[in-house]
């Protein structure tokens, strides 16, 4: 037996850490840490490292399956089921028409290059707008703020420049995400720039392992961002720390704004949020007054609770009020290497509010986000009859019985269709409800590209890598990639894919290699060399230098438009009772965060024997005190009752967690009527409703600080 040592990276997440994979009779054996990759320097976590269980789980799915009328799942061959497929859409079509039918691209096939967007150019093709994906369950507020308040053309500054970075809500060293916070190895990121002397600011209702990096630091009840965004504005445009030169050429509103945030004194706002007063001034005078460059970011915090897009907004008009952005002649940090590169001037792309001329989602009136239709709908596309009603639906990469609020309802959605389609590696949740099971290779056994699709927010610098297959699929196994039945369906229907802009073949079928060479062609060298690079590659001899402001260029900052003051105004007039929250007419004592852990990546990896090993189900983080006062104790099962539900929680002591709260993870349980919390962990989607609280614009449920209460099982 020959054992091979290989290269590639993992794409679990979108670290893209470098991995060195050992091989034997073409099965993978081992997939530690690479510690020759230039960029992730041999990080790696749990979830990577597991990759081998993962790809040979029992629970995988090696070749196509149709549901019978018992409920079992018997194999079919690919091309049966596909012609089976697009015999129901095409008569859904006629009968129905085109929007009928839906697609949802989860997070594994947004990990996927040449996946990314094909569900998308198939359902464009057929002239169906119901496409819908985790954008618009994630944070959706940030594409409603650049379509309110407009945005900067010439792009943030690069990390290493900086003085400081606010952090809000985010926690990237946990969940190796973050917009244009480095997300390569970030523990050892972190340290370096904190030696560099980088200054960190983080709000945060839990003293994360982000924040334990930071200067200053806030840990508010969830949900108070709106009215700590706009105290820090407040203390800034008081004190007069505004880029005062910025602000005169490109903002519209500045006297709206600080009539806006006038009644938000530090005061207000710590008394609602429950911190200190002398903290957000502290916070505002580190950002604005001693430090010259840096950006406010959010993480996923502000864009789950509510006023997702008012929290978002004025976070980041810290940023414009301060002159955040690189100016004419300066250096963009990460150009890109795959996509194509964005003009970058030194001016303002002003506020195009799209979705309120775009095409209406049928339930709410929401319009669209990006090309997205607001998951805060979806299942209500799917129960409402109607023209329109969505009745045959392809989930891509996702496990929408886990990932979408409101688990009842979105249950009841997925077994009413007339055909639901999984796409995915294993018999999940979600498959379980489907048809047809349509298995895709895993991560080592196709090639890909490190993530194109947000390059530039990901990567502080422009680096990009190709890997070949690592190892072939398991022996005897049907699979078909990703992005094949979408070709398959679009031929059978009589339809050209649109694949980034060239219109693909529909007699042959492309290769994936073919694919990724097309995703690919803006990379300043030819695709055969570019591949050659076996740990990839900086672009750094191909800079991008922001170019002048047009000479007519008009566009300015909104950052008062009509609904954002309208709804500061809302926000000023809330009865505020920082102790108890109330909810659909009912009490509350304690609000539940969302968060990661880094054992799992949503609902990924509950699977295997090792990480639940680690962790058994989605522990109750509670505060030890909290638990003292309600004579609780770790180890104990407790009731966790939303305005909607109640589900079941371990309590785990946790002094990071402030008081009154409760955080708790996602991505648990199983399907509602067969969940049993000491095997399958529970979900907290059941405890959100999608009938209220949707936020205006982008339908944002209720997805952290959730109002809640806790009791001992009974
Ligand atoms: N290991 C792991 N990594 C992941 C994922 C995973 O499931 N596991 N998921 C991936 C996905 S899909 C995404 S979108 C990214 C998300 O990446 P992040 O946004 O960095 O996600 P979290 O680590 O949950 O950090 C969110 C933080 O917000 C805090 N928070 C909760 N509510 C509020 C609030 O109302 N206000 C404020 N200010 N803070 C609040 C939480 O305590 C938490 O620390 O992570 C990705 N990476
Ligand atoms: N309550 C609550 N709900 C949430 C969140 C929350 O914080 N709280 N977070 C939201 C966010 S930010 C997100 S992004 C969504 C995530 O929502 P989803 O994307 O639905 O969630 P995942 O559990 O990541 O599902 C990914 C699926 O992709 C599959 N997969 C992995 N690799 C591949 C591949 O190469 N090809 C294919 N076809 N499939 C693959 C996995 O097996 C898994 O079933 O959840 C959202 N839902
Ligand atoms: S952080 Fe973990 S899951 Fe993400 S790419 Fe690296 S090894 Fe994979
Ligand atoms: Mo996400």
């Amino acid at each position: 037996m020959t054992q091979e040592v290989k290269r590639s990276f993992c794409r679990i997440c979108s670290g893209n850490c470098g991995v060195k994979i050992t091989v034997e009779n073409d099965r993978l054996v081992d997939v530690r840490g690479d510690h020759d990759d230039p960029m992730t320097l041999g990080y790696t976590c749990i979830k990577g490292i597991q990759a081998v269980a993962a790809h040979y789980a029992p629970d995988r799915v090696l070749q196509p399956l149709k549901r019978q009328p018992d409920g079992s799942f018997a194999p079919i061959d690919i091309e049966v089921a596909l012609d089976e497929i697009a015999a129901k859409l095409k008569e859904l079509m006629q009968t129905d028409g085109p929007e009928s039918i839906g697609v949802y691209r989860g997070g594994g096939a947004f990990l996927n290059n040449t996946s990314t967007n094909i569900s998308q150019r198939f359902l464009e093709a057929i002239g169906s707008h119901k496409f819908f994906s985790t954008i618009t369950i994630d944070q959706s507020a940030k594409v409603v703020t650049a379509g309110r308040l407009g945005a900067w053309q010439g792009s943030r500054q690069p990390l290493d420049t900086c003085d400081v970075v606010m952090m809000v809500g985010s926690n990237p060293l946990v969940s190796i995400s973050g917009y244009v916070f480095d997300a390569r190895n970030p523990n050892k990121r972190m340290k370096e720039a904190r030696a560099r002397g980088l200054k960190i600011i983080v709000i945060d209702p839990r003293h994360t392992e982000t924040a334990k990096n930071a200067d200053v630091f806030l840990q508010p009840y969830p949900g108070e961002d709106p009215t700590l965004m706009a105290s820090l504005l407040h203390v800034i445009l008081r004190e007069g720390w505004e880029d005062k030169e910025f602000c005169q050429q490109w903002v519209a509103d500045l006297d709206e704004l600080r009539a806006a945030v006038a009644p938000f004194t530090p005061e207000y706002a710590a008394h609602r949020a429950g911190v200190d007063a002398e903290l957000i001034v502290k916070a505002a005078s580190l950002f604005a007054n001693e430090s010259k460059r840096g950006f406010a970011v959010s993480g996923t915090g502000p864009d789950m609770a509510p006023r997702s897009n008012l929290a978002e907004h004025l976070l980041e008009c810290l940023n414009v009020v301060c002159g955040r952005y690189l100016r004419e002649g300066e250096q963009v940090g990460n150009p890109g290497v795959l996509q194509a590169r964005e003009v970058r001037k030194a001016q303002v792309y002003p506020a195009q509010r799209w979705w309120e001329s775009s095409y209406k989602s049928r339930i709410g009136g929401y319009g669209m986000l990006l090309a997205d239709m607001p998951t805060g709908v979806m299942a209500e596309e799917m129960l409402q009859p109607g023209p329109g009603q969505v009745k045959a639906f392809i989930t891509h990469g996702s496990n929408l019985v886990n990932s979408i609020p409101d688990q009842l309802k979105t249950t009841k959605a997925l077994r009413s269709l007339e055909l639901l389609v999984t796409i995915d590696p294993y018999m999940n949740e979600t498959a379980k409800l489907s048809h047809y099971v349509i298995p895709p290779p895993m991560l080592y056994e196709r090639p890909d590209l490190t993530g194109f699709y947000a390059e530039t927010m990901l990567c502080p610098v422009p680096f990009a890598r190709y890997t070949p297959a690592i190892v072939p699929p398991p022996e005897g196994s049907k699979l078909v990639e990703d992005w094949y039945p979408f070709w398959a369906l679009a031929k059978r229907l009589g339809v050209t894919l649109n694949y980034e802009g060239v219109p693909l073949d529909m007699e042959t079928p492309p290769t994936t290699d073919e694919l990724l060479a097309i995703i690919a062609s803006h990379c300043p060298e030819p695709w055969e060399t570019f591949k050659s690079h076996e740990l990839g590659k900086v672009y750094d001899d191909y800079p991008q230098f922001v170019e002048p402001a047009d000479p007519d260029a008009t566009g300015r900052f909104t950052t008062m438009p009509s609904d954002i003051e309208a709804e500061m105004a809302e926000v000023a007039a809330e009865p505020v009772s920082p102790d108890s929250v109330l909810s659909n007419g009912e009490e509350f004592a304690f609000r539940l965060s969302v968060r990661r852990i880094r054992e799992t990546f949503n609902s990924i990896g509950r699977n295997l024997k090792e990480i639940r090993k680690r962790m058994p189900y989605n522990y109750a983080y509670m505060n030890p005190e909290d638990l003292t006062a309600m004579g609780l104790a770790e180890g104990e099962k407790i009731s966790i009752t939303s305005d909607l539900a109640r589900i079941e929680g371990i309590i785990e002591s946790d002094p990071t967690v402030r008081r009154g709260v409760i955080s708790m993870t996602h991505g648990f349980g199983t399907l509602p009527e067969e969940t049993v919390y000491e095997r399958d962990g529970s979900s907290t989607s059941m405890l959100i409703s999608t009938d209220r609280d949707l936020d205006p614009i982008n339908a944002m449920p209720r997805m952290t600080a959730i109002p809640v209460n806790i009791a001992r099982w009974a």
